[in-house]
């Protein structure tokens, strides 16, 4: 080797694989990482930040799972979850799993220890085969052996997470792959900017003609928003769907506010009667599932006397649980493009129906308001969401966040949403502990001022974050249901030795835990404290904790729900 080799080789400029990863990410407009640091990934964590990413760091993976899988919902591009390996890997596993479950993209990336060791199983440093043991539990899972694969390996997470039905993708990151150098422009040609990373889908001319002669031929036709079509963000196109049809239409749980609750056509309050009644179902991003009641049983009517048209971007859901006469696979905005190019002069449906369901509708909500305009001490569920309801009217950009079972079941129906993503909870699953993860990215990810309504029992899943809320300073009012336990406040040990399996210690100060950490916490008693504690939260955007009080008497089992529990048919004494 002559001198002037050795000069060039000084002088070339290197790269490793901590720098493409980030690089990676960058390129293709991942800026936000939730995180919980240790080996193998801390330094990754670190200079994602000195490189200008977004990196939030929590007190447990799961929270930080949950905060990406909710990034994702929000912005439709995977949210990343980075994590180290083994009982790091496995507790954002759980987050990966209920993302995949939500069909909402996420990329768990997590720091492992190198094959050679692992496949002998010789006992490393947390020692465990995760692409094996997260492969059935997400939509993909991949492992990156060399650097000069980074490109490839991210583009193909991004891809596999946002295409298609969106769902969680695996990422294993051995250790000696950060720290692998190899030169910087060989490396930079290798990163891969995804195109058109979630393509459109359109159903054949033939399937659209099928739908509308379907939905044409109803009499009392109902649509059914589902958060399939509020993750598809394009809210103005389903709007004009909606209104063209003329038909009621009920939203599912996240998919409240596509159309604000307060639209004429919207059936939420009259969910029963529409369910029951209608003769065409219209399924848009929605799965029928149990929380549709398998789209069968009393609540449905009479089995097969309704049609279905279900728009689905996957086509295993068409069938899943009853016969689809009008499957329509496609994603949601060019399907109802297509329907709506086709549907210039379209009647309304007949009178009777529409104006039966307002009339159920108007019946329904009257019924409810003196329950609402409560003032009772100690308060029930309504007395005090009847005020959170007044408040997410005044402010309709903040963010819902909400868990529990009682305090889910009547949040759910009692705060009317009207924009688009603001409502987040439990998903399919119905996870608990989703609370906290979910306020924070919904923070991170919007801005918008977020208020996360909890079961005293959901939120100690999570609870330990409100540090990282008080950390990162983020606009986030918790306001804890402090029922004093699952369901009620109640129960006994029959044998009186132990607290009753579904209570906790009465009236726990919860308010107390965001005190801790230089946040507000305040108690309140009466839906008046209430009110004024959650409104001075919202208006100051400071960290706060709203304990509030509430009947322990005032729950029912499950929630809504209490016909899935099973029940002993034998009774011991
Ligand atoms: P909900 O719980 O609100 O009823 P689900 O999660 O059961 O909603 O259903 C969401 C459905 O939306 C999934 O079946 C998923 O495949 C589908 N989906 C997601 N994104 C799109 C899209 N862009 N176009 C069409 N379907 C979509
Ligand atoms: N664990 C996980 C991860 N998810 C769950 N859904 C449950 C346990 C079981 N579960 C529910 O389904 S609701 C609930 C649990 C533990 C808590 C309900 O109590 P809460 O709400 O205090 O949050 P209410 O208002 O008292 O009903
Ligand atoms: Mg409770």
């Amino acid at each position: 080797m002559d001198g002037s080799d050795s000069k060039t080789e000084v002088s070339q400029e290197l790269t490793d694989g901590f720098h493409l990863i980030i690089d990676a990410l960058k390129l293709n407009g991942i800026s936000n990482v939730y995180h919980v640091p240790g080996i193998p990934v801390t330094d990754l964590g670190r200079m994602m930040q000195a490189e200008g990413m977004r990196v939030i760091s929590f007190r447990h993976e799961s929270n930080a799972g949950n905060a990406a899988a909710t990034a994702g919902y929000l912005t439709r591009k995977p949210g990343v979850c980075l994590t180290v390996s083994a009982p790091g890997f496995l507790n954002g596993l759980v987050s990966l799993a209920h993302a995949t479950t939500n069909c909402w993209p996420m990329i768990l990336i997590s720091g492992s220890s190198e094959r050679e060791i692992v496949d002998l199983q010789k006992g490393d440093y947390e020692e465990m085969d995760q692409l094996a043991v997260a492969k059935p539990l997400c939509k993909a899972a991949y492992r990156i052996l060399h650097a000069d694969d980074i490109g490839v390996g991210i583009a193909r997470a991004i891809r596999a997470a946002v295409s298609g039905r969106p769902g969680g993708v695996y990422l294993d990151i051995p250790a000696s792959l950060l720290g692998q150098v190899m030169d910087a422009e060989t490396g930079a040609r290798g990163l891969i900017k995804v195109v058109d990373p979630s393509p459109a889908q359109l159903p054949a001319p033939h399937a659209v003609d099928r739908a509308i002669d379907v939905l044409k031929g109803a009499r009392k036709p109902l649509l059914i928003l589902g958060k399939g079509a509020a993750y598809a963000q394009c809210d103005a196109i389903v709007r004009q769907f909606v209104e063209r049809t003329g038909a009621p239409y009920i939203a599912m749980s996240m998919a409240k506010g596509l159309l604000p609750d307060d639209h004429p056509q919207y059936a939420g309050a009259a969910r029963s009667l529409v369910l029951k009644e209608s003769d065409c179902v219209m399924l848009i991003g929605a799965r029928l599932n149990w929380l549709l009641g398998h789209g069968q049983g009393r609540q449905w009517g009479e089995r097969f006397t309704k049609k279905f048209i279900h728009v689905d971007i996957d086509p295993k859901e068409m069938d899943s649980n009853q016969p689809i006469d009008a499957p329509l696979v496609g994603d949601i905005e060019s399907t109802l493009s297509l329907m709506l190019a086709k549907m210039d002069r379209w009647a309304p449906p007949p009178a009777d129906w529409t104006e039966a369901v307002c009339a159920k509708r108007a019946a329904n909500v009257e019924r409810m308001a003196p329950k609402l305009a409560n003032n009772n001490v100690p308060m029930d569920f309504h007395g005090a969401l009847g005020r959170l309801k007044r408040i997410f009217a005044d402010h309709p950009d903040a963010i819902l966040v909400n868990e529990g079972a009682n305090t889910l079941d009547f949040a759910r129906s009692i705060i009317d949403m009207s924009r688009p993503r603001k409502r987040l909870d439990v998903g399919t699953w119905g996870v608990m502990g989703i609370g906290m993860g979910t306020a924070i990215a919904a923070a991170v990810e919007t801005g918008h001022p977020v208020v996360a309504v909890e079961g005293d029992s959901a939120f100690g899943f999570s609870g330990m974050e409100v540090e990282t809320i008080c950390r990162y300073g983020l606009p986030v009012c918790v306001v804890v249901f402090n029922n004093s336990g699952i369901y009620r406040g109640t129960d006994a040990d029959p044998t009186g030795r132990d607290p009753g399996t579904t209570v906790f210690v009465r009236e726990s100060r919860y308010d107390l835990m965001m005190q801790a950490f230089g946040g507000e916490g305040v108690t309140a008693r009466s839906p008046d404290d209430l009110e004024r504690a959650v409104r001075d939260a919202v208006a100051s955007g400071k960290p706060t904790l709203v304990n509030a009080i509430i009947d322990p008497e005032a729950g029912t089992e499950s929630g809504r729900i209490g016909n899935l529990n099973p029940q002993s048919a034998v009774q011991r004494n």
